[in-house]
């Protein structure tokens, strides 16, 4: 079986692919990448991602980086673990939209609302439209969430969108609302995000004691 090893800064984005590799229960290595020492930026990760980011996770030869990317591809790759929708299922389509929508509405959304311009460009022309857009169509499914983005089934899209929300939640960065909160909660309780959670402070004192 190729060897699984995430390029991790804890706590961070690569939090996400963390929680992920738990949820999907496979053996996995960590390979810390420190920001502090710059050992994003140098050569030997350059390597591995060119933008200098984390998370990166590597799988035998294939290596892959994009948070969303990366738990589209464990899902896919360990359907045992019952994280994705599969190709032929009607359900695909609502969860390829949520896996898109975290990088591509959900993050830009929050980033404007954090740090707002001096000259907002014009809805149409942003991807992500306006942030208070967003935000009311998470609350909605957020609120519509049964126990799940896509109802019983818990998947890749939860880890997604459901990082995000505890992201933002926790740092003020969108607003509380109930929809979110109970939502937050029942992802809170997987037994996958807490060991990730308790893992990465443990790791965030390693990575500070370097
Ligand atoms: N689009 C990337 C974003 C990754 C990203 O921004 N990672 C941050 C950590 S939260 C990082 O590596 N920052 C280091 C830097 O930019 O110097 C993804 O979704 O995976």
């Amino acid at each position: 079986m190729p060897k699984l090893t995430l390029y991790h800064a804890a706590p961070s984005r690569s939090s996400i692919v963390h929680w992920m590799l738990e949820e999907v229960g496979e053996p996995y290595d960590i390979h810390l990448v420190s920001f502090k020492k710059g050992e994003n930026l140098k050569p030997e990760y350059l390597a591995v991602n060119p933008m200098g980011k984390v998370p990166a996770l590597r799988h035998g030869n294939v290596v892959i980086t994009e948070a969303a990317a990366i738990c589209t591809y464990l899902a896919d790759e360990f359907p045992a673990a019952k994280l994705n929708v599969p190709v032929g299922n009607p359900l695909r389509g609502v969860y390829l939209k949520w896996l898109f929508f975290g990088p591509s509405c959900f993050e830009p959304a929050i980033t404007e609302r954090a740090f707002p311009r001096k000259e907002t460009p014009p809805r149409s022309t942003l991807g992500f439209g306006d942030a208070d857009t967003v935000l009311n169509v998470l609350a909605k499914a957020a609120g519509g969430a049964d126990p799940y983005l896509l109802g019983k089934q818990f998947t890749a899209a939860d880890v997604i969108i459901g990082s995000g929300l505890r992201w933002g939640t926790m740092f003020k960065l969108i607003p509380d609302r109930p929809e979110f909160a109970a939502y937050i909660a029942r992802i809170s309780d997987r037994p996958a995000l807490k060991r990730a959670t308790e893992k990465d402070a443990r790791l965030q004192k390693e990575q500070e004691g370097s």
